[in-house]
Order: structure tokens, then sequence, then C-alpha cells
């Protein structure tokens, strides 16, 4: 089966300052999702965005944005629960209501850039519990060492799942440095059977999802991780950044998953 090609739009910092290209309103996130289920990718994760582009766990503006992305293509929607620095956890939390396949759950607190990311151990608990309840499969996100110990504490608890799928977040400031001995590291610790992506944010992305792909990882693409195709050159639109990601798959001897393949190779609920 082929890697899965994750898209991710928008992202929760950005803004058309930054890119004009950034899809940040819901029929703009649509088509960017729609455009790239086109070229290969199978998952959408998703981050949404009110009218002056804050982050927002609105769940008007959740549903709206998913039933475009769902009138236009099958792709599998992921729903970010890290939404943004500034949403509180509460709010966060309710966007698993909407039941999309898939979720993230960001299992620990740490600094994130100049801001603070906070995941308090009560709520990471009580969300993983509501995922379960609903059917919503958990991607973990791991930002740093001891985030993998956090979720390998949430399995025992009963709170997760297995196969476990990791995201490793490399390149954050406050989380791991984007290296391939800290990848490495992170892949040789994970459970067997898990599934797993690199997620590498800024500079090193080309080259980190790169190796990940090369290691047998899936792989995420978009303006969320990067803004830039090459360096000082701005990426126009997500497009190139997922067709890049699926050529280095071809190249690398394996394929962009379908979304029926994804489905297996998640093993959704
Ligand atoms: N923004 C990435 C650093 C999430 O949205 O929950 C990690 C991420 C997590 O995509
Ligand atoms: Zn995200």
């Amino acid at each position: 089966m082929g890697a899965v090609i994750t898209v991710a739009p928008t992202g929760p910092i950005a803004t058309t300052a930054d890119n004009p290209h950034l899809p940040t309103q819901p029929h703009e996130i649509a088509e960017a999702v729609h455009s790239a289920y086109v070229a290969g990718a199978a998952v959408a994760h998703l981050h949404f965005r009110d009218e002056q582009q804050r982050p927002t766990a609105d769940l008007d503006i959740a549903r709206r944005t998913v039933d475009l992305i769902q009138q236009r293509c099958p792709i599998l929607i992921q729903i970010s629960t890290g939404v943004g620095l500034s949403v509180p956890f509460e709010d966060r939390e309710k966007l698993v209501e909407l039941k999309p396949r898939m979720a993230t759950l960001n299992p620990c607190s740490m600094s994130f850039g100049d801001g603070e990311f906070l995941n308090p151990p009560k709520g990471v608990r009580r969300l993983a519990g509501r995922m379960r309840e609903l059917g919503v499969k958990p991607e973990l996100e791991i930002y740093d060492t001891g985030h993998l110990d956090a979720c390998l504490q949430l399995l025992k608890e009963d709170l997760l799942a297995e196969p476990l799928q990791f995201s490793i977040v490399l390149g954050v400031r406050g989380g791991m440095a984007a290296t391939p001995q800290n990848l490495m590291m992170i892949v040789d610790r994970l459970p067997r059977g898990a599934i797993w992506q690199v997620i590498a944010i800024g500079r090193a992305n080309l080259q980190l999802t790169a190796i990940g792909l090369a290691l047998g990882g899936n792989a995420r693409a978009g303006l969320e991780d990067t803004l830039h195709l090459g360096k000082g050159t701005l990426s126009p639109g997500n497009l190139p950044l997922v067709e890049r990601a699926v050529m280095l798959a071809r190249d690398l001897d394996t394929t962009a998953a379908t979304v029926e393949e994804a489905e297996r190779t998640l093993k959704l609920p």
C-alpha cells in the first residue's frame, strides 16, 4: 500500500500577509483541499479561521468547511484540536463532536515559539476518552521525547486503542529541533505496529519529509508546515507542496495511497 499523504492547508499561525495564497475561509479551504485530493492527498488536516483570519473552534465555521469539502471529494477529514494558541482547550475539544474520521490529540503543554500551547493532563484524558467513545481516531502529536511516553501512558489507561497513529513534529521552537537524529530516535521508540508521519516545520520540511518517506512513514504537506517551496520562494498555494510530496513518494518507489488504501493503512474505526 502507498504512503498516506495528508494536506495541511491552513494551520493556526500564518496569515495572508505571510503568504497571499493561504486559504483561510471555508470555500478557500475546500478548494485547496479538493485540488490536493486530485493531486493524491487522502487526508485533509483542518484548522479554521474567522473572517479576521483568527484561529477559531467555531462549530458552524467548522461544519460549513467540512460540508464544502465533502461536496467536492471523499478525502478523509482530520480536524485539528490544536486549533490555535489563543483558543481555550475547552472550546478546542468540542470540535470532535462533529465526528470527523480523525482528529489530532496533543498530549502535553509546551512552549510554542513565543507562545504557550496548553494541553492540561485532565483535559487531554477527557478528550482522548471522548474520541474513543465517538469513534474518532486520534493522531498523536509528538513534539518531544516525553510526549511519546505520555501517549503510552494513555494507552495503558485504555484511553487510546492500537494501532497508535503518530505525527513526529520537528522544528517547532519549544519542541525537538528538525534533525534526522531526532526523527530516528523517535521512530526507534515507537511501539510495534504504530503508524506515523513526519511533520517538518519550516526550512527542513523537504529533507525531513523525504527521510520520513524513505523510512516507510507517511507524509504531510501544505502551507501549515512551510510557506516556502525553496529558499526565498513562497509557495504559490498548497498544490505545489502536495505535488512535491506525491512525487517524492513515487521517486522512492511507492505511491500516494488512495482514500480506500488510507482507510486500511490507518485502520480507522
Ligand atoms: N501545527 C503543527 C506544528 C494540531 O494541529 O493539532 C502541529 C499540528 C497539531 O498540526
Ligand atoms: Zn495543525
